[in-house]
């Protein structure tokens, strides 16, 4: 570990920015962004691989601010390692026509993954990523040259685990063995009225380990040494997507509000700021207070990233050589372009009077896309034979280490991956046709 005191003093800064930001605009949510920006800063310190000169640099790890009430963790992490977010921007929050509105908006931000707020969904979105990666991954990496490569982190709170569509979507991401996303579960065991004993006692961790995701506890939400051991097994933990459950406290470091709900959605108050500054040993003045010494720290951020993309422009520049093919076909893929001839196969329905079912047509032209569209990926929802949206011939978006037990059940043409039997793509872990 580096040196504890520069440490502290940057995640306090997150802290505090936050603080004085909800206070600013007499609205928004301190209290988790003072749990959580242990964890939060840990992360984006030690391990999380971007490029904050270029948000859309594509092999950046994602973060998905599942939580996304707790906006301003994200904001003061953005503005701090140096994105074009400026502490202006952090101080009109949630005003109107800032760029840093009360719950984060992809593209309108820069740095912001996804746009969240109604819970649990960006922990969806999380899953819906990690399994873009491992897709891409299988159809495009080769021996020596994993040219898509890289991991997908959430924080998620009380809140969006509580929701059903967490549930489905972490169930899903251990059957396709998503090895490369990693959840942070932000135990605070209080929400937005109460604490979680009134509504929300289920066991959590026995929860994720019964869908086969790699769980880890941290009891102690300010312990940097253990987050960040946890980070680094999950990180090797290759086969099964991992959680993270960080007990963590609400409004942590303020007198009164510390484990209250009343820190989750209103500013803390003028006193209570200045009595937490006191406590936490941070200038009472002025407002948005940045020590050198951190922001210095946060933007070392900025040479790492850039050496992080010039060494992948680098290898991407030799996969061009080798697959000058496929590399047109991913850069394709990046751009969201069509591919030249996408729509040559298009059939054409003479009208008849009997007429075709519009789902039997809308599958031939899919069918017909398909095969000159290597991105085209779809879900059905177990219903293709109804739906016809099963790609025919494509075979199913799998993890290759199923049990066979597993198998029972399964509909075919749920997940259309074309072309990507033969790819080892992710260390022993290739996704691949079944
Ligand atoms: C689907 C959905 N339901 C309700 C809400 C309103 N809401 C916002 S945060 C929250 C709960 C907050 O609890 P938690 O997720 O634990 O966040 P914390 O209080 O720990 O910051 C609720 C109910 C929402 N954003 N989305
Ligand atoms: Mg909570």
């Amino acid at each position: 570990m580096k040196d504890a005191s520069v440490d502290l003093l940057c995640i306090n800064t997150i802290r505090f920015l936050s603080i004085d930001a909800v206070q600013k605009a007499n609205s928004g949510h301190p209290g988790m962004p003072m749990g959580a920006a242990p964890m939060a800063y840990i992360l984006w310190d030690r391990f999380l691989n971007h490029n904050p000169a270029n948000p859309d640099w594509f092999n950046r790890d994602r973060f998905v601010l599942s939580a996304g009430h707790a906006s301003m963790l994200l904001y003061s992490l953005l503005h701090l390692t140096g994105y074009d977010l400026s502490l202006d921007e952090i101080k009109r929050f949630r005003q109107w026509q800032s760029k840093t509105p009360g719950h984060p908006e992809r593209g309108h931000t820069p740095g912001v993954e996804i746009t969240t707020g109604p819970l649990g969904q960006g922990f969806g979105n999380g899953v819906g990523m990690a399994m873009a990666e491992a897709h891409l991954a299988a159809r495009y990496n080769r021996p020596g040259l994993d040219i898509i490569d890289h991991f997908t982190y959430v924080i998620a709170s009380d809140g969006d685990l509580m929701e059903g569509v967490a549930a489905e979507a972490a169930s899903l991401a251990c059957h396709l063995r998503l090895g490369k996303l990693i959840c942070f579960y932000d135990d605070n065991r209080i929400t937005l009225a109460a604490a979680t004993d009134l509504t929300f006692t289920e066991y959590r961790a026995q929860r994720f380990a019964a869908y086969g995701w790699h769980v880890q506890t941290v009891p102690d939400g300010n312990d940097l040494v253990a987050i960040y051991d946890a980070i680094d097994a999950a990180r090797s933990t290759a086969d099964k997507p991992s959680i993270i459950i960080v007990r963590t406290h609400i409004g942590c470091g303020s007198p009164h509000k510390h484990d209250s709900f009343e820190a989750h959605g209103s500013p803390l108050g003028e006193d209570e700021v200045r009595l937490t500054k006191e406590n936490l040993g941070w200038p009472a003045e002025p407002d948005f207070f940045i020590p050198e010494d951190a922001l210095r720290h946060f933007q070392e951020a900025l040479p790492r990233g850039k050496e992080a993309e010039e060494k992948w422009d680098t290898m991407l520049s030799a996969y061009a050589r080798e697959y000058p093919e496929l590399a047109q076909e991913l850069r394709c893929t990046i751009g969201g372009d069509l591919p030249a001839g996408w729509d040559a196969d298009i059939p054409v329905f003479p009208a008849d009077p009997k007429g075709m079912a519009s789902r039997v047509a809308s599958g031939k032209i899919m069918n017909a896309i398909a095969p000159r569209l290597p991105s085209l990926v779809g879900g059905s929802a177990d219903l293709d034979p109804s739906t016809h949206t099963a790609l025919k011939g494509m075979g199913d978006f799998e993890s290759p280490d199923l049990h066979p037990t597993d198998r029972q059940g399964t509909v075919g043409g749920v997940w259309g991956l074309r072309g990507a039997t033969s790819i080892s793509g992710f260390g022993s872990m290739p996704w691949r046709l079944l």
